[in-house]
């Protein structure tokens, strides 16, 4: 052993315990928890996502009276569909999926926000009770044009 204070020693000891102990904790949960991305567990090809139905056309399905699904592909730099528009107090379930990196499905001004893995889809829901703008961004760096990568949901 170094020839180090025994305070300093424990000190160090500890740290190394801690850590330890945290990654015993990550680990077993990974394993004993079946930890996967964030998803609902529904997977696609991502090299076939314009083939694979309903991505390949991405856009808005009604399903019931005020009740919506919007199925929507993430790709360097944009969202498709770039724009919806919805009736105020409509309940949309978002399906989301990348067909190159990864990406963030974000509505700042709603409480959306799922992280966009290729090979997965990412299920989020929100009741739209204001009119208003809401634009989507991606919150994950995708590259040169990320911060450009827009699209809207027109709630009237
Ligand atoms: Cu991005």
């Amino acid at each position: 052993m170094l020839n180090l204070p025994r305070l300093e020693r424990t000190w160090l000891w500890l740290g190394g315990i801690t850590m330890a102990f945290f990654f015993i904790i990550v680990l077993s949960l990974a394993v004993m928890a079946d930890i996967e991305p964030p998803s609902y567990g529904q997977t696609i090809d991502p090299t076939k996502v314009s083939q694979t139905p309903p991505f390949d056309h991405p856009g808005l399905h009604q399903t019931g009276p005020k009740a919506y699904e919007a199925y929507y592909v993430g790709q360097v730099f944009s969202w498709n569909p770039a724009s919806i528009t919805i009736p105020v107090g409509s309940a949309v379930t978002f399906y989301v999926t990348s067909s190159d990196v990864v990406h963030g499905f974000s509505v700042p001004t709603a409480d959306v926000n799922a992280e966009v893995m290729p090979g997965w889809v990412s299920r989020v829901e929100h009741t739209f009770l204001k009119p208003g703008d809401y634009p989507i961004i991606c919150n994950q760096y995708c590259g040169i044009g990320h911060s450009a990568m827009f699209a809207h949901i027109i709630v009237r």
